[in-house]
């Protein structure tokens, strides 16, 4: 059995711990509290981190964790960061600038993208179709980088389980060619 873990990335409201609840087999831990930032129309939010398990058809099992969104709390990005095996960025279209969202979390994963599989889901854009997934790409081409993006909804757990999969299949790939070296 192997066991991986998985950190989930983004602003507040893009949906961590709402995907991490769509997966997870144990109740998740969360550490929401009332959320006192007026900037933000939502009751709660993360302070500290969400976790959650889930366990694969062969018996591997996935620790999931949910960072903070506020840029204020980065500093636990990094420790919540070692060990990791892949990253997944969530973002929310229907905000005022998603691309630099999207670029907030590049630039503060800088160091782990470099080796770590990341995939980027980007929600609610059904009702806001822009920027479109091109326009995320290009970000991306931006910084040389090379990633899945996905609309998803991660109130559905079928969503957030292609975004794992996606993950797992990025770091078979990597084994792959660790093996063929
Ligand atoms: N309408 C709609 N709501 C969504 C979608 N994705 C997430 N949400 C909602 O957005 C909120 C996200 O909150 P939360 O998971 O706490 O975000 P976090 O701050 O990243 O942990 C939840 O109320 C979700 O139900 C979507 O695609 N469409
Ligand atoms: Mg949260």
């Amino acid at each position: 059995m192997t066991e991986y873990k998985l950190l989930f990335t983004g602003p507040m409201g893009a949906g961590k711990t709402t995907a991490i609840g769509a997966v997870s087999e144990v109740k998740p831990v969360l550490t929401d509290v009332q959320n006192t930032d007026q900037s933000v129309a939502k009751e709660r939010t993360t302070v500290g981190l969400d976790f959650g398990l889930l366990t694969l058809e062969n018996g591997d099992r996935i620790r999931l964790f949910g960072t903070p969104g506020q840029v204020r709390f980065d500093f636990l990005w990094k420790i919540l960061s070692q060990n990791v095996l892949g990253i997944v960025i969530l973002i929310d279209n229907s905000k005022p600038a998603p691309l630099d969202d999207l670029r907030v979390y590049l630039d503060g994963f800088a160091a782990q993208l470099k080796h770590v599989p990341c995939v980027i889901g980007v929600g609610r854009t059904d009702a806001h179709p822009a920027p479109s997934l091109d326009e995320f790409s290009n970000v991306l081409n931006e910084r040389g980088l090379v990633l899945p993006i996905l609309g998803v909804d991660v109130r559905l757990r079928s969503d957030v389980v292609l975004l794992i999969d996606c993950l797992l299949a990025q770091m078979e790939a990597s084994l792959f060619m660790e093996n063929k070296r």
